[in-house]
């Protein structure tokens, strides 16, 4: 077979074999048929696989060079109090958008420079992968990033996306790391082969709710405990594939160095995730600027014809007022109660 394996020694972790993209498959800026075809197997079967050198290094250092300013000036704002980020909010003229909570920064940059490289946005290796698993015509909801600082806690195991319960998995997340995002500060763990298939009713039946992220979830804990999990280690030039279901969590840095991956969100054209806004990322004038290639992920965005646009604006409209530190109160209240009314429903249908 022509696969080539990243193994150290034959006594090595298999979930430590990843795929090397060759000098060749480099030149060529497309992966060999079978790599695309065990990295297919892989994310559906194990729920992600590493592409190893992926990403040019010369992008990965431009990358880590223009984020840096970013996220200080991010930590600037919240220090200073002029930015409230339990909800989102924003600086109309900022390089970014950005929510923080328990010392995790949520980083959404704008589009511009290495941020809207296609090795970035719509990577040549990546793309035959997630297309296949997602159709050729999947949109990208959000380019975020998630950076880890001193004094994050341990997250509780978690799933970024709802059960499935049906045959077809509906994103897929990629994670670039802009520097060494190692054993030593902060991995994320993964619960690999088939967490991302799991089906809800026996969770809800038996109250493991996998979606809480900064904070701690007692049973699904001691659940996840009695299940194998991985500390991925990530160097510049990989790229992560993952499936938004696989149970994973962020793990706390103890280095003084805050720890950043790009995170980006790509889903079927058939499904409408609520999380993540594009216009975070882009205005017209950015979005115009794109590579063509890329520019067709936030199409939905821009189309007035498509229902995708109007439910963004939707839910901006809502969030606009859940994001207002009083008026929104009551709102946000209200959101709450919501979701504990359908978890509640969930539970109920389950028993
Ligand atoms: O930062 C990480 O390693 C993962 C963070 C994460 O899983 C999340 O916030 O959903």
């Amino acid at each position: 077979m022509g696969y080539v394996w990243h193994i150290m020694d034959k006594r090595a972790d298999p979930l430590d074999a990843h795929i090397v993209v060759s000098e060749q498959e480099r030149k060529n800026r497309a992966l060999l048929a079978e790599n695309v075809h065990l990295g297919v197997m892989l994310l559906h079967a194990k729920g992600y696989v590493v592409l190893k050198g992926a990403v040019p290094d010369s992008l990965v250092s431009e990358l880590r060079s223009s984020f840096k300013p970013i996220y200080e000036d991010n930590v600037r704002r919240l220090q200073s109090g002029l930015h409230y980020t339990e909800f989102i909010g924003e600086g109309e003229d900022s390089a970014s958008v950005f929510w923080e909570r328990k010392s995790r920064f949520r980083i959404s940059p704008k589009l511009k420079g290495p941020f809207a490289s296609p090795y970035v946005l719509r990577n040549p290796f990546a793309e035959p992968i997630i297309a296949e698993t997602l159709g050729s015509n999947y949109y990208c909801k959000f380019v975020s990033s998630d950076t880890c600082v001193k004094g994050a806690i341990k997250q509780a195991p978690h799933r970024d996306t709802d059960f499935y319960d049906e045959d077809n998995v509906r994103g897929s997340w990629v994670n670039i790391p802009i520097m060494h995002c190692g054993l030593h500060n902060g991995p994320t763990e993964v619960w690999p082969g088939g967490s991302h298939l799991w089906r809800s009713d026996k969770f809800f039946k038996f109250g493991l709710h996998p979606f809480i992220q900064d904070d701690v979830n007692p049973t699904v804990e001691t659940f996840a405990s009695h299940i194998p999990s991985k500390l991925i280690e990530l160097q510049p030039g990989d790229l992560l594939i993952r499936d938004p279901g696989m149970w994973h969590r962020g793990t706390p840095n103890p280095t003084d160095e805050p720890r950043t991956m790009l995170t980006i969100g790509y889903f079927r054209s058939d499904y409408y995730f609520q999380y993540g806004d594009p216009l975070h990322n882009l205005d017209e004038k950015l979005y115009k600027a794109l590579d063509p290639s890329t520019q067709q992920l936030f199409a939905p965005f821009f189309d007035k014809t498509d229902s995708r646009y109007w439910k963004l604006r939707q839910t901006r409209s809502i969030r606009s007022i859940a994001d207002q530190r009083y008026l929104g109160y009551p709102l946000r209240i209200a959101l709450r109660v919501a979701d504990r009314v359908k978890a509640r429903i969930r539970t109920y249908w389950a028993t």
